[in-house]
């Protein structure tokens, strides 16, 4: 089924593919080198394939969430080793953000660990958007679920994006979280969208999914009304005292291969969107890292620390970058 679907920033209406589950399912099961291709080429199309977008993570407000989230160290529920940290001072978050902004980040993204912000929560985060936006930084936050109104406030106050990922198909998601469904996202990003706000939405991949799972989240997403500007796909980080986590026989890493027919059929399924790279490069390491850039990834977070976890460090992002020829830190694509 066709549609036609006016994005931000395109002055043309572009007719938007409607995915089924079993049409992103087929492009997954491609041999390797034909999905590469048909990504690669996609990529092309739309973005400058040499450059990838750099967002820079900071964590305002860590630990002591009450959410069930399997996969989350922050959620108070688990035993993990993330100490418990009340919202940062405005100075900190600034002082970040203008160090973000002096090694090359063109993003500022604030995360809090609240099921979504009170209202009196909202006002000091007002000010942090402001402060970065000052520093001719886009901004992003992601606060959990918005309420009526909340994202008008933030808008007001120069957020460019809010974040608010999907996280699994709506098939496997009881799995993974019990104390908000899907409705409540989709709810969240449609404040969002109305707001007149990019949308940042994506998902985790090496839950436990079936591949037919990550097929639903990707079409999903890319069925979204227009589909998001900025698309994070994060691999599962394994963290000690999580339900997913191998310790309590939870589930076996992702093959890195599978991963890359992940990124390959967001950027084919969402063309114009930005698709990050996010949770999990690390483990990825840079060979599958360098199959990631090529099947469309054109965005990462950068920095030594995701919210809580580690992230590859400034030098060794510069190192392989500078090794690829990639242009990192220039706008990449038409978000
Ligand atoms: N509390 C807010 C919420 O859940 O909407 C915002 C912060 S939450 C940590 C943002 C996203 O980080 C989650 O939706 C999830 O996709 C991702 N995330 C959290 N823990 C992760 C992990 N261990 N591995 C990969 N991604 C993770
Ligand atoms: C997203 O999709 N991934 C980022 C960002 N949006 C907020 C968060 C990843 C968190 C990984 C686990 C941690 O560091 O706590
Ligand atoms: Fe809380 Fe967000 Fe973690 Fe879920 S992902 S437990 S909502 S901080």
């Amino acid at each position: 089924m066709q549609s036609i679907t006016m994005v931000r920033g395109d002055p043309q209406p572009k007719p938007t593919v409607r995915w089924s589950v079993d049409g992103v399912e087929s492009l997954l099961a491609l041999p390797m080198n034909d999905l590469l291709r048909t990504a690669h080429e996609t990529h092309r199309a739309h973005h400058d394939p040499n450059a990838v977008q750099l967002s820079t993570l900071l964590s305002i407000k860590t630990g002591g969430c009450p959410e069930d989230c399997g996969y989350c160290p922050q959620a108070a529920r688990y035993h993990t080793n993330v100490v418990s940290e009340d919202l940062l001072p405005l100075d900190a978050v600034v002082t970040a953000a203008a160090a973000a902004r002096a090694a090359g980040a063109s993003r500022f993204c604030i995360g809090a660990a609240w099921r979504g912000p009170r209202d009196r929560d909202l006002e000091p985060v007002l000010a942090m958007v402001r402060e970065v936006k000052a520093l001719g930084l886009e901004t992003c936050a992601t606060l959990g679920m918005l309420k009526a109104g909340q994202a008008e406030r933030l808008r007001d106050a120069g957020l460019d994006y809010y974040n608010h990922n999907l996280d699994t198909s709506p098939e496997f998601y009881g799995e993974v979280i019990t104390t908000r469904d899907y409705r409540d996202r989709l709810d969240t990003l449609d404040r969002v969208r109305a707001a007149g706000m990019h949308v940042c939405c994506g998902g985790i991949v090496g839950m436990g999914e079936s591949r037919r799972g990550r097929a639903g989240l990707i079409a999903q997403l890319a069925n979204l009304d227009p589909y998001p500007e900025s698309v994070p796909i994060n691999s599962l980080v394994q963290v000690e005292g999580t339900p997913l986590h191998a310790q309590f026989g939870g589930v076996t890493a992702i093959d890195p291969i599978e991963f890359v027919r992940t990124i390959a059929a967001a950027r084919i399924t969402m063309p114009r969107a930005m698709v990050r790279l996010s949770a999990g490069r690390r483990e990825l390491g840079d060979a599958a890292q360098v199959l990631c850039y090529f099947a469309g990834a054109n965005s990462v977070f950068y920095g030594d620390k995701l919210l809580t976890t580690g992230n590859p460090d400034f030098d060794a992002d510069r190192d392989l970058f500078e090794r690829l020829g990639i242009n990192a830190g220039i706008h990449a694509g038409l978000e």
